[in-house]
């Protein structure tokens, strides 16, 4: 990715295939797959099976000034900060499991409940692994209450843009949507990919990157994580994982933004597993029908679309409960298995292959029951020339009563030229369905703006940084669980949050901020900000030292009185030498 969009090259990445050409049309992106696969795979002999853009906003409002925000002494939490990243939020605790970054689970203690008294120190959150916690329980602000917030936004089209994201499985757990994704690495040729991002949001506008939930390090059976697959039960979070295409791997975690962690340390489907020798054993879906029932789907590969596969699982959800892989007789089936059910059918979907007719599209099949009898119903979203001819892999969700697809494009990587036909993008759009429950086919979208946000973000609660509706310049790092922040800060950046609820009226906004000696300038903008635009200035403040570059301590940076939604932008200027974990308003 051009430094101009700031994606770091992930250093560690390549394993294989790196010294393959780059293939730039459908029928080479298909060897291209092939060979990765092959020469990702590892060593078969010990595979076992287990159990059975913009420029600066140039904004430079004088209005405001920084506040105190010292850092010493602040409340932080014990805990092994893994990698390095930092370790605690000053003044926020919140004790508990080590809830994913942003999600209110934690229960906290002390947490800071008043969303205005963040940074005092004092309180030192407990809790043996609760590293960070940059996900600070503020829930509701002091002040005035919410109001009745009306918002006027779209979510962006692609969703995310620190990093090249794919093969979206999206979920809805409670009141949130989960999209898990593959990590495209920036310039890829082929399909080097190594770590799971997930994201997650309740308005569908602004999208908090939990992090690395999981990296292929961990993983002893796999090299390449392709696309994952994601469901729940028991209160417990499981993400399927494709090792390329010779064999599908579990992980668990107890919150759905991860940390995930391999419970087996082998594969749990390899070629060895009766009727599961396909070309491509990869694209797991997993599904827990209402009864309880796990299945798992999966499969791949270019031969008369006789290549799905379903097991179901055991109770453990880590185990199989059939002694061999059911087949699920397509139409071109290619790839990207999903399934979903509503109002009682059962909704197989796939990437076709790229015959006459089917180019990659994602098409579906219909049952009334989730291992056979399915009926093939057609494409419901076309492929279009956005995506370069190539693959396409997508998921179906209903939340908060509307249906949504999720799938990805290049429309990232043509922007900025990068000319790789494996660096994707995860969109989203709105899905109808006709009244005999078929999906009329959709057009691929290059819209910049897809589907309506559900509400508006509140601004007097605690809001992580990387909780994005567009960005600009920046990256998102850390590990789940950890403190995930904004970082690789520098001039001309910005982040931007979409319709944010200024309640009755907010005068000031408190981020949580990490820097060694101090440096740069935030710039607090609303309306008319995201995508780049100058919006308009309503305070400033100048970034001071917190005692080190882990350090997070509140800066608060006065603002002209605001109130209702706004579109909220964080500009950064000067010499940016800091991290941002989290803010709020008050
Ligand atoms: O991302 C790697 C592979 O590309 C996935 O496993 C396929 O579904 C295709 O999207």
């Amino acid at each position: 990715m051009p430094p101009s969009w700031g994606l770091t090259s992930e250093g560690t990445n390549t394993r294989m295939c790196r010294d393959l050409p780059h293939f730039s049309h459908t029928s080479l992106a298909l060897a291209c797959l092939s060979l990765a696969v092959a020469c990702s795979e590892k060593d078969s002999s010990s595979e076992t099976v287990a159990g059975t853009a913009a420029g600066s906003q140039g904004s430079q409002s004088a209005s405001s000034t920084t506040a105190g925000s010292t850092t010493t002494g602040s409340a932080t939490t014990g805990g092994p900060a893994a990698s390095g990243s930092s370790s605690s939020t000053a003044g926020v605790s919140s004790t508990g499991a080590a809830s994913s970054d942003g999600t209110t689970q934690g229960t906290g203690g002390a947490s800071s409940t008043s969303g205005n008294t963040t940074g005092t120190g004092g309180g030192a959150s407990t809790g043996g692994n609760t590293t960070a916690t940059s996900g600070s329980t503020t829930t509701g602000g002091g002040g005035n209450p919410p109001s009745d917030c009306t918002p006027d936004g779209r979510a962006h089209n692609p969703m995310v843009t620190q990093i090249f994201t794919a093969d979206p499985n999206a979920v809805v757990y409670g009141d949130k949507v989960y999209v898990y994704t593959s990590h495209d690495v920036d310039n890829q040729e082929n399909f080097d990919m190594v770590d799971y991002h997930a994201f997650s949001s309740d308005d569908m506008v602004n999208w908090q990157d939990h992090g690395v939930i999981i990296h292929a390090d961990s993983l002893p059976w796999a090299t390449n994580l392709y696309a994952p697959g994601a469901c729940s039960k028991d209160g417990k979070y499981y993400l399927y994982i494709p090792n390329s295409g010779s064999g599908i791997g579990v992980a668990v975690a107890d919150d759905p933004g991860g940390p995930f962690v391999d419970p087996l340390g082998v594969a749990l489907v390899t070629k060895s597993f009766p009727n599961a020798d396909v070309p491509w054993l990869f694209d797991p879906a997993c599904f827990v029908d209402d009864d309880g029932q796990g299945y798992l789907y999966f499969g791949g590969g270019d031969d008369g679309g006789q290549n799905a596969r379903v097991v179901r699982l055991n109770d453990d959800m880590i185990s199989l409960a059939d002694s061999m892989a059911t087949t699920i007789p397509t139409t071109a089936f290619f790839e990207a298995s999903f399934m979903h059910k509503r109002d009682g059918k059962y909704y197989f979907s796939y990437s076709s292959d790229f015959s006459s007719g089917h180019g990659a599209a994602l098409e579906y099949l219909m049952s009334d029951s989730p291992m056979s009898g399915f009926e093939y119903k057609g494409k419901l979203l076309s492929n279009a020339s956005i995506n370069e001819g190539n693959n396409n892999h997508g998921s179906i969700i209903e939340f908060a009563g509307k249906s949504y697809v999720f799938y990805h494009n290049r429309k990232l990587e043509q922007e900025l030229g990068v000319d790789k036909v494996n660096n994707r993008s995860v969109a989203i759009q709105e899905l109808s369905y006709a009244a005999d429950g078929t999906i009329p086919t959709l057009s691929m979208s290059t819209d910049d703006t897809t589907v309506s946000q559900i509400k508006c973000l509140d601004g007097f609660a605690e809001i992580e940084a990387e909780r994005l509706a567009q960005e600009h310049g920046i990256e998102v790092e850390g590990l789940a669980g950890e403190t995930v922040r904004v970082a690789q800060i520098a001039a001309g950046d910005w982040v931007a949050y979409s319709q944010v609820d200024f309640r009755d009226g907010a005068t000031s906004l408190v981020a949580q901020v990490a820097s060694a000696a101090g440096g740069g300038t935030i710039d607090v903008l609303i309306d008319g900000c995201i995508g780049g635009g100058p919006g308009t200035s309503i305070g400033s403040c100048e970034v001071v030292s917190t005692g080190g570059a882990d350090t997070f301590a509140p800066l608060t940076c006065t603002l002209t009185e605001t109130s209702g939604a706004h579109d909220l932008c964080l500009s950064f200027s000067g010499s940016p030498a800091f991290e941002l974990d989290s803010f709020h308003l008050e």
